[in-house]
């Protein structure tokens, strides 16, 4: 594929409710969509770094640059093979996965259309429709928050994701599980605790919580570790897997029992698949994270779930639950099995809407060989 013209729009989006986590709100999804040209068609992406530096250090404004003055440059007018060639080029770029990935989602939306396959086969995906659960916010009391989970049981998900923070864990979590004896049920701290903080945790172990999110520094395996080994309940990474050499770490430290894959985070969608073999064959469970998705980040997320390993529900929620209106003329929907289907189509299998794609871009750069 020649790499014939690469756009980076810059988006908001005001989210359908402001969405809490032990870092901060979220009421606008400020995001980087990308989209490739060759041969005429077009590939989109999207770059999953925020507006802050709250989950990663890597923001919309940081995305910008390495996308514009590192990633641009070392594709503009070369032809590509596939996503690990992309990869190749580049590798001297240290760091910045979130950048990469969005362009590495371009590729292979591309790649999927020139070959007339869905990013699900180009992948290897094996289901046509995933399990899903919702992540809630922190709400303003526990009553509030078993109400807010009552009304998502009420749409259909059956798998609920609390986010805690030192203060708001055990009440919390204690609240929806005494509402709620049988649901499946997981907490994400988002490396809010220390290991000695941590101890305010132990209780969780009582409530038969699925997995305990991140609780600690996203750099410290080591105290995951020793944290894992005080708790029943197993432990799960996110922020801390930015490569497959941290999953392997991982695995081996006995950080964690389950892993959070995210494409974004570990660089692009063929990094993912990679650490989804390496768990696989060591028989550590994965599920799929989210990142607020618009349609296009969804459509490549229910496509990468569809992966053998991917044997919890995803973060990955019907489109109603973040956004009124998405840049993508698709939307998608729960199924009564709290279930979504894979996209079929070429590439992700979504079309943008060029009308509303307009409407929420603040920013837009278009650049060509020179
Ligand atoms: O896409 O449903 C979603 C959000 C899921 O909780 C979610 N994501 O740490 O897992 C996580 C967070 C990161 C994003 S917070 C703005
Ligand atoms: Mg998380």
């Amino acid at each position: 594929m020649k790499i014939e013209r690469l756009t980076f729009i810059r988006i908001r989006m005001p989210l359908v409710a402001p969405f809490e986590t032990s870092f901060g709100v979220t009421s606008d999804r400020d995001c980087i969509l990308v989209a490739i040209d060759s041969d005429g068609l077009t590939g989109y992406g999207e770059c999953v770094a925020e507006k802050d530096p709250g989950y990663s250090y890597e923001t919309t404004g940081t995305a910008w640059h390495v996308l514009k003055d590192f990633i641009a440059p070392a594709l503009l007018g070369q032809e590509l093979a596939d996503a690990a060639d992309y990869q190749r080029r580049v590798e001297s770029i240290r760091g910045h996965p979130l950048a990469k990935a969005g362009v590495e989602m371009a590729l292979w939306d591309l790649l999927g259309k020139r070959e007339g396959r869905s990013l699900k086969d180009l992948l290897g995906g094996v289901r046509s429709r995933v399990e899903v659960g919702v992540s809630v916010g922190l709400q303003v009391s526990p009553q509030a928050l078993v109400e807010r989970v009552a009304s998502y049981l009420e749409d259909g998900y059956r798998r609920i994701k609390i986010k805690i923070k030192p203060g708001r864990d055990v009440l919390d979590a204690a609240a929806v599980r005494k509402a709620f004896a049988e649901i499946r049920l997981q907490v994400d701290a988002n490396s809010a605790y220390t290991l000695d903080a941590a101890g305010a945790l132990a209780p969780l172990d009582e409530l038969a919580l699925l997995l305990i999110e991140q609780p600690l520094a996203e750099d410290d395996l080591w105290d995951h570790s020793r944290l894992q080994g005080r708790l029943r309940t197993p432990l799960c990474l996110d922020e801390s897997i930015l490569s497959a050499r941290h999953a392997r770490a991982a695995i081996e430290m006995g950080a964690c029992r389950i892993i959070n894959i995210k494409a974004g985070r570990v660089g692009g969608l063929s990094q993912a698949v990679a650490i989804h073999d390496l768990c696989r064959k060591a028989g550590m469970p994965v599920w799929c994270g989210g990142m607020l998705e618009t349609g296009i980040g969804r459509a490549s997320n229910l496509a990468l779930a569809s992966l053998p390993g991917f044997t919890l529900p995803g973060d990955i929620s019907a489109s109603d639950s973040y956004y009124t209106q998405d840049v993508t003329l698709e939307r998608f929907t729960l199924n009564p099995d709290s279930t979504i289907d894979v996209p079929t189509a070429p590439g992700l299998g979504v079309s943008v809407d060029a009308g509303q794609l307009a409407r929420v871009s603040l920013d837009r750069l278009e650049l060509v060989p020179e």
